[in-house]
């Protein structure tokens, strides 16, 4: 099918959604661990349980590197989303990923834009700077539009769901049983969804790291 062909398909889909737009729902997960604690830095994303996921426009996203720290810390993309890597601080960075669903690498220079990076596989990445050691961030590449990121309070949103019947999935980049897990189906009306998973991580220093206390003092002399 031709460029043009498909994003007329995506277009028509769009309208015919936002025609059903009125009745749209939300689903409203929490994440928590086995204590019944709030786990943020979780992803939540919905697959129409038939069918595929409704087409859309290729998007762009940001990853910062702030202060010698990837931000956001996790993020979910859509596949076909090109991510950025803009450099803010004034030193060098050099990303890279060994990951399976995609595998790149970018050494920064301050104030030198790199290309958008396109992430077209669905699957787990896992950057890290290879300056920095602490620096570490993780990317989710869905399937769907349908995705958010919880916050403190273990919360994620994902709103505008057209009715119908939906696979809800979590994941974290220290989930334990990431492969076992079974999605929880939901079927949307006009009303919203409430869910809650329960998940377990692993220990933190396999998908966290914490930034030194002098990083800032050792790295500033050496201008890398
Ligand atoms: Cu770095």
């Amino acid at each position: 099918m031709s460029q043009f062909c498909q994003g007329l398909g995506g277009l028509l889909l769009v309208l015919i959604f936002a025609a059903k737009g009125a009745g749209a729902a939300e689903i409203v997960a929490t994440v928590v661990d086995d204590d019944g604690e709030a786990i943020r830095h979780a992803v939540i994303h919905a697959e129409p349980a038939a069918g595929a996921a409704p087409n859309g426009a290729p998007t762009e996203t940001v990853i910062d590197q702030i202060d010698k720290l990837y931000t956001p810390f996790v993020s979910v993309v859509r596949a076909g989303t090109r991510i950025r890597f803009p450099n803010r601080d004034n030193i060098k960075h050099h990303v890279y990923s060994f990951s399976r669903a995609k595998k790149f690498e970018l050494p920064l220079y301050a104030g030198r834009a790199a290309a958008p990076v396109l992430f077209d596989k669905p699957g787990e990445v896992t950057m890290g700077c290879n300056i920095h050691d602490w620096m570490i961030a993780h990317v989710l590449v869905v399937d769907t539009p349908h995705f958010a990121v919880t916050g403190d309070d273990g919360q994620a949103r994902l709103g505008g769901l057209p009715p119908g019947d939906y696979r809800v999935r979590v994941w974290h980049p220290g989930m334990k049983g990431k492969r076992k897990a079974k999605p929880q189906v939901v079927r949307l009306g006009d009303g919203n969804a409430e869910l809650r998973f329960e998940i377990r991580l692993k220990s933190r220093h396999k998908w966290w790291r914490e930034k030194p206390d002098d990083a800032d003092e050792r790295y500033e002399r050496n201008d890398g």
